[in-house]
């Protein structure tokens, strides 16, 4: 499979793109090893068998009223036909396939070849697949998506066997509470790029001491084959917002990579939301490749916002201003579609940060979809964002490995982006146990190093025999070449477990905390809130000396339930939580080192079904159909309040 770049498939004068969105057939495996001993990709999956229409993209956990389709574990396979036309077989295109996300693992096949695997969610892969097609005809792409989580999949699960009325039925549990929605979650796109093709595009961006002149460092790099002796020329050329032609750059080269700096005078700067008059202010680094003087081979367009971000052990600055996050904690989560990719509801949640007068968010638990990063870009709202390592336990070199390699995807997807302006490495690991602080130190020098092994896509070791009593796909993960990671951002991760026990702070650049003061412990005690949130903000800086910021706190609310005096789980209780922390956040930020607070949750979500949540986790300050709770309103008196106060 592609070792390369995974840039975003943009339509230009030389690039087609052909979504493959839309209603695809699909059926539930109850067996794992059937599909594959009956050769399900060799033929259209309704000569299998019955087959029910799905919609991509979306879970398919909440589509049907079948319970055990929402409640399944293993496989199960998806596919539909689409036509590529002959004209692409004669002006000798590459034609590649690109999931944007499928979770948790994925097979998948063109005709009935494999066209490669991939595991973990939440991460776009992509394979060339010019040589399995048949030009100027129907294709077929088949896909076996397998949910399992195991203790050595990212997130970890586990499985177990359960006694029921007709026997045993295996079922799936994990520690963290956001459902295990799964499926093609994310677009699909069939698109097209010429002979020789721009692969990756690397952007680092800064602004010079005169505050006003902006860098961008750029870095090409060129896929495909040249005829011997033939060279490739490349102008890069930026574009402002309005499409104005700024600087050109041209080179010359043989494939080796193109890289370069363009100067902007007078630049203007990509500030987060409400800093700025302009907030988010994106160009256009527009990639021409030309083989022959003046015949445009590929073009690319790559939106740029120039930033400088520096931190230090008591803040994080952008563009030489300190920042101060006000935001939540959030999921990809509502009715019907689960973690489908919905960009009505992706464009409320944006008019609702808007609204609400946040500058931040934490893309808890794993990364979010490319759509919904592009909105971060374009209103200037500052990213942490988080790989999907979520309460992290049980520690192997198998696990660290498929960590490793969410964070090279990671990196390699969200590089370019202005709004990034941390990457987060954990939400809520048991970094207490001996076996986090060997682990952790190597993953995050895994993330700083600048010559690693880039670990891609995985290959799928077949597992599937007809005698296996648990068949589970296994992946066999290939080694590639090297590329460059990222240390121009800092490093951040939730913690929960105590400052005294905690070893994985120290290879951090900053410290995020998650604690639930008057909610898990000392339910209702309101009043033990803002000693103990204060004490413990100086704690994490007086153990590390960096800079640090409250990750997660709150109360579940079923909206609409209300008592005076306040009780858990009704809305003037929610209120009063967030305000004693708010009064505790006022005397923190005052001290340099304490730079933001964010809300758990967002929105109300989803979770496994538990004795302690009603209808999934109720900490959202707005429901799960994006509707204010009383606390929206408080928050957003606050939020709008710190804008002018301190934007
Ligand atoms: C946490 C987790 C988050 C949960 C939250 C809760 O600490 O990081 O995933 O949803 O607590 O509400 O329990």
């Amino acid at each position: 499979s592609w070792q390369g770049g995974i840039l975003y498939p943009r339509e230009s004068e030389s690039r087609e793109v052909k979504l493959l969105d839309g209603m695809w057939n699909f059926r539930r495996s109850e067996d794992p090893v059937v599909g594959f001993r009956e050769k399900w990709f060799t033929k259209d999956l309704s000569r299998t068998g019955p087959v029910i229409p799905m919609p991509v993209p979306s879970s398919y956990n909440d589509i049907t009223v079948d319970k055990k389709l929402r409640d399944h574990v293993g496989l199960v396979w998806y596919d539909r036909t689409f036509f590529v036309p002959d004209s692409w077989r004669q002006q000798g295109y590459h034609v590649w396939l690109r999931f944007s996300s499928v979770h948790y693992a994925a097979q998948v096949w063109i005709n009935g070849h494999v066209a490669g695997s991939h595991e973990i969610g939440h991460l776009p892969f992509v394979f060339e697949i010019t040589s399995l097609l048949q030009f100027g005809k129907q294709n077929r792409v088949t896909v076996a998506v397998d949910n399992t989580l195991l203790q050595t999949t990212l997130p970890q699960g586990s499985l177990q066997d359960l006694p029921i009325n007709s026997g045993v039925e295996t079922v799936q549990s994990y520690t963290f509470d956001f459902f295990n929605y799964a499926g093609i979650h994310r677009s699909v796109h069939l698109y097209t790029t010429p002979a020789v093709f721009i692969s990756d595009v690397t952007i680092a961006t800064d602004v010079k001491a005169d505050g006003t002149t902006g860098l961008i460092h750029y870095n090409i790099s060129i896929g495909g084959s040249l005829s011997n002796g033939e060279s490739a020329m490349c102008f890069v050329d930026l574009l402002d917002q309005e499409g104005n032609f700024i600087v050109r750059k041209n080179r010359n080269s043989k494939l080796d990579g193109l890289s370069g700096t363009i100067e902007v005078p007078n630049a203007s700067l990509w500030w987060p939301y409400l800093m700025h008059t302009n907030p988010g202010y994106l160009y256009t680094l527009q990639i021409q490749l030309s083989q022959k003087q003046w015949a445009t081979e590929d073009v690319y367009r790559q939106p740029v916002g120039i930033r400088s971000l520096k931190w230090n052990n008591t803040g994080v600055t952008i563009n030489g201003k300190p920042i101060y996050m006000r935001g939540f904690g959030r999921h990809e989560d509502s009715f019907i579609r689960g973690k489908g990719l919905d960009l009505p509801l992706v464009t409320r949640d944006y008019d609702l940060i808007k609204w609400i007068g946040a500058n931040a968010y934490r893309t808890s638990h794993y990364p979010y979809a490319e759509e919904i990063m592009d909105f971060a870009d374009q209103m200037g709202i500052m990213i942490i964002d988080e790989c999907p390592g979520v309460d992290v336990e049980n520690y192997s070199s198998m696990l660290r490995k498929k960590h490793m390699d969410s964070l090279a995807e990671l990196i390699r997807r969200d590089k370019n982006r202005p709004s990034v302006i941390m990457w987060s490495i954990a939400n809520e690991p048991r970094s207490q146990l001996p076996d986090a602080d060997e682990y952790f130190r190597s993953l995050v020098e895994f993330v700083k190093s600048h010559d690693v092994l880039h670990p891609v896509t995985a290959v799928l070791n077949r597992a599937y025999s007809e005698d296996l009593a648990l068949e589970i796909i296994i992946f066999r993960s290939i080694s590639s070449t090297t590329r460059q990671l990222d240390s121009s951002r800092p490093l951040t991760a939730a913690i929960a477990v105590s400052y005294t026990s905690d070893l994985l702070g120290q290879y951090l650049d900053v410290i995020g905390f998650n604690r639930y003061n008057a909610w898990y412990s000392n339910t209702g005690k309101l009043e033990t809130i803002q000693s103990r949130v204060e004490e413990e903000a100086e704690k994490w800086f007086s153990k590390y000396n960096k800079p640090v910021f409250m990750a997660e706190y709150g109360a579940d609310t079923i909206a609409g339930l209300h008592m005076n005096p306040s009780y858990v789980w009704t809305e003037e209780f929610q209120v009063e939580l967030l305000s004693e922390h708010f009064k505790a956040f006022d005397r923190l930020r005052k001290k340099k080192f304490f730079i933001g607070e964010m809300i758990w949750n967002f929105a109300d979500f989803n979770t496994a079904q538990m004795y302690h949540r009603v209808v999934g986790n109720k900490k959202g300050i707005f429901t799960r159909d994006r509707q204010p709770k009383s606390s929206a309103y408080h928050v957003r008196k606050r939020y709008w309040s710190l804008a002018h106060e301190m934007d």
